[in-house]
């Protein structure tokens, strides 16, 4: 078939919509028609280049929600006209890492979904001249149609709106999931997080479920300081308004350092300031933003030796087809709150616009709606 897709055709280009060619689901795939995709900043450290994994031309987006449209052979858990989430962090259920209750990184198809293809080590986009398309992060919510693995997809109710479950693709999960999944943070916890962007402010979100009793929001943009009250959050530092030293500031507005950090920022400097306004002791800090290709953390290894952990999470830890439905449940039974977050909503051919407004700090999530 044919359908409409944004291609990246090399780094640091805006995204192409164009017509491509989409092979059918072969054994254990699915075809799905994508209602929705959020913009999430990954796609943007990709399309610039600074993903070392990153492979041009390719159809980015990894933060979508659409219907079955046709099933391969041997797909047993999904049918036509079911409602579904791709999950960038699949759930086979069956490999060692499904198999270890210590960690959600499901590794049965990773080699080939980092190569940007599907599990049989081929693509199933092409240019309407036959030239390869690659797949992104396994799902490639820049297109209008995709195919995933079955294993790639989280079943989940039909009266969820498309344009605001599929930031629970990514988006959602991940910072509400660092909290309650990775950090496993207590009620009364004093927790700070770094870059209150469209991750960052679903961990102040998650922090505020968990019961946690001082959330410190720390970014240079002063305007996402409202979106950050809104969502809980009870101090603000703009660290470029601190005279001294950071850490030092944000030890003593916590009491002597957070009982949990996060980062949401991406910056190799942000992680290790993260790390050391940690509590001694016992303070833990959670990376969750990704940082481009060569750079490196660092920090004393003396922080370490008195008490602070650092550590890292990817899609908060979550299991995709387990957990996605029952985070969908949240939304709609309105314990979690989505929709403040998207602040724009795009048409395909807008979706260049989408990065421009993520670079200028304008919005929080924008999202294409097909
Ligand atoms: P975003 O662009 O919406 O937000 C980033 C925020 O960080 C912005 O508000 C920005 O002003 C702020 N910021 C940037 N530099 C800063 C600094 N030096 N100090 C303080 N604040 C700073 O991005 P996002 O979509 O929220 O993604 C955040 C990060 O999380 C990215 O690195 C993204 O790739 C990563 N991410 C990781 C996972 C995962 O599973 N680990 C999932 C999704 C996103
Ligand atoms: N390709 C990058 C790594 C990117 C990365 O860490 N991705 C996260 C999800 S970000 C979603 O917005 C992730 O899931 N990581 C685990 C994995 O297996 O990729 C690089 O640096 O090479
Ligand atoms: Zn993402």
């Amino acid at each position: 078939m044919r359908t409409r897709a944004a291609v990246a055709m090399e780094a640091g280009k805006p995204l192409e919509v164009m017509e491509v060619n989409l092979e059918g689901p072969r054994a254990g795939e699915v075809l799905v028609e994508i209602k929705a995709t959020g913009l999430c900043h990954t796609d943007e450290f990709t399309r610039s280049g600074a993903d070392p994994e990153g492979l041009f031309p390719a159809i980015l987006g990894h933060e979508g929600a659409g219907v079955v449209v046709e099933i391969g052979p041997g797909v047993t858990s999904l049918e036509v006209g079911d409602h579904v989430i791709p999950l960038y962090t699949p759930e086979c259920r069956t490999c060692e890492y499904c198999l270890n209750p210590k960690t959600n990184l499901c590794q049965s198809i990773r080699v080939t979904q980092g190569q940007g293809l599907m599990p049989d080590g081929t693509s199933r986009f092409s240019m309407l001249d036959g030239t390869p398309i690659l797949h992104y992060m396994g799902c490639s919510t820049f297109a209008n149609h995709t195919v995933l693995p079955e294993i790639a997809l989280a079943k989940v109710r039909k009266d969820a709106p498309f344009d605001k479950i599929c930031y629970i693709g990514c988006g959602v999960t991940t910072g509400i999931g660092a909290v309650i999944n990775t950090a496993k943070v207590e009620i009364g916890s004093r927790a700070i997080v770094f870059g209150l962007g469209g991750i960052g402010l679903n961990v102040i979100q998650g922090l505020r479920l968990a019961g946690a009793d001082q959330i410190v929001g720390v970014d240079l943009n002063p305007d996402k300081a409202t979106m950050g009250k809104r969502f809980g959050m009870t101090d603000f530092v703009n660290p470029s308004e601190v005279s001294g030293d950071l850490v030092a500031h944000l030890v003593e507005l916590t009491g002597g350092g957070a009982d949990y950090t996060f980062d949401a920022t991406g910056n190799v400097g942000v992680m290790r300031t993260a790390l050391e306004a940690a509590h001694k002791g016992w303070g833990e800090s959670i990376i969750i933003g990704v940082a481009p290709a060569g750079a490196e953390i660092s920090t004393r290894p003396f922080q370490l030796v008195t008490g602070r952990s650092w550590r890292g999470t990817a899609f908060g830890g979550a299991r995709g087809r387990t957990d996605v439905p029952r985070i969908v449940d949240w939304y709609m039974d309105g314990k979690i709150e989505i929709d403040p977050m998207i602040t724009h909503t795009l048409t395909l051919d807008q979706i260049n616009h989408g990065f421009d407004l993520m670079h200028e700090g304008k919005s929080i999530r924008a999202v294409v709606e097909y």
